[in-house]
Order: structure tokens, then sequence, then C-alpha cells
């Protein structure tokens, strides 16, 4: 399988490249974006400074310091504002700009946290739909990536995702 669902922690997975979901600054914050800033070291935060923000929908590449994934993609979900102010079409847009860079750099492994479930609060069952529908699409097109790995940071959503995956009742 090429594409693989984990309960864990992002910090601790070995890729070409994780994801963080960050803000708009691309400073740092709480969620998965501080616990990758922790375990990266103020390296990370460095060279951060220097790419000047980040658009939400949008993706930029650095390196991953201390730790284990080489380069960190970071990307800016939408805040969740009940889901008709773009929201599904920009959560996608995030998943197809980390996809850019992945191809761009030619990256054969990548691992995703569930971008704007938790402190953006996007109802995680849709968001899980945008994001395995966005990674199927990429694998079926960039046979070069040889694993997507989504990592989940607790059992009921890596339920969910399972879910969404098996396309179950109630998952559509
Ligand atoms: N590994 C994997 N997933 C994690 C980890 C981890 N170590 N830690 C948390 N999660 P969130 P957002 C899960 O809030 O909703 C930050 O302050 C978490 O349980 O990190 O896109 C940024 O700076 C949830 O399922 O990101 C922004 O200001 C998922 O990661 C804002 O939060 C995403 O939750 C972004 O909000």
């Amino acid at each position: 399988m090429r594409l693989e669902l984990i309960r864990g922690d992002i910090t601790r997975v070995d890729a070409d490249a994780i994801v963080n979901a960050a803000n708009s600054a691309l400073l740092g914050g709480g969620g998965v974006d501080g616990a990758i800033h922790r375990a990266a070291g103020p390296e990370l935060l460095a060279e951060c400074r220097l790419l000047r923000g980040c658009p939400t929908g949008q993706a930029r590449l650095t390196r991953g310091y201390r730790l284990p994934a080489r380069h960190v993609i970071h990307t800016v979900g939408p805040v969740w504002r009940g889901g008709s102010d773009g929201e599904p079409t920009l959560l996608a847009r995030c998943y197809q700009s980390a996809f850019a860079l992945v191809e761009q750099q030619g990256f054969r492994t990548v691992a995703f946290p569930s971008i704007s479930t938790g402190v953006y609060r996007f109802p995680i069952e849709r968001a899980a739909r945008i994001a395995l529908g966005e990674i199927r699409k990429t694998l079926e097109r960039m046979p070069s990536l040889e694993k997507v790995t989504v990592v989940l940071f607790s059992d009921a959503d890596l339920e969910t995702y399972q879910r969404v995956l098996s396309g179950e009742p109630g998952s559509s």
C-alpha cells in the first residue's frame, strides 16, 4: 500500500518531508506546529523567518534540522467559518500545494497531519474526505511517490480516516 494511515506523533516520522499545519506568519504556534518546532530546534524558526509568511492554501519548504524527516513542508489551512467561505477548496489547495513541492523536489515519501482539524476547527470527516481524495488523485498521477502517510493524533481521528478510506456508509 502506498497510502498508510497511522496513529502517532508526526515529529517521529522518518520521511523525505513531513507537512506542518502552520499559520500564515510561519513563526510557530500550538498543536502540530509547536511540536514540529520543538523537535526540529531553533534553526527551523530562523529559516521560517526568512520566508516572510505564507497565504492560506499555499506551501513553503524548509529543512528538517533535528527531525528524523529531511524537510518540512509548511502549509496554512483554512480556519473553519461554517463551510461557505471557501474552506473546502482552500483545504484541498493545501494538499495540492504540498504535493507540488514534493514533485518539484523529487521526494518519494511524505507524511501529513490532519490539516485544519485542530485549532482551526474544520470538521474531521469532511477534512478526511478532502485529504484522502487529494492523496489518492496524486498517487495515481505520480508513480515516483512511494509512500504517503497520514499521521493521526488520536484513535478517534484514525478511525474517522479509516472509515472514510474504506467508503463505509455514513462517511459521505
Ligand atoms: N503529530 C500529529 N498530529 C498532531 C500532533 C503531532 N505531534 N500534534 C497535534 N496534532 P492543529 P490546525 C494534530 O491545531 O487545526 C497552530 O497553533 C491535532 O490533534 O495542530 O491546522 C498553528 O500555528 C489535529 O488533529 O492545526 C496554527 O495557528 C491536527 O494535528 C493553527 O494551530 C491539526 O491540529 C493551525 O490549526
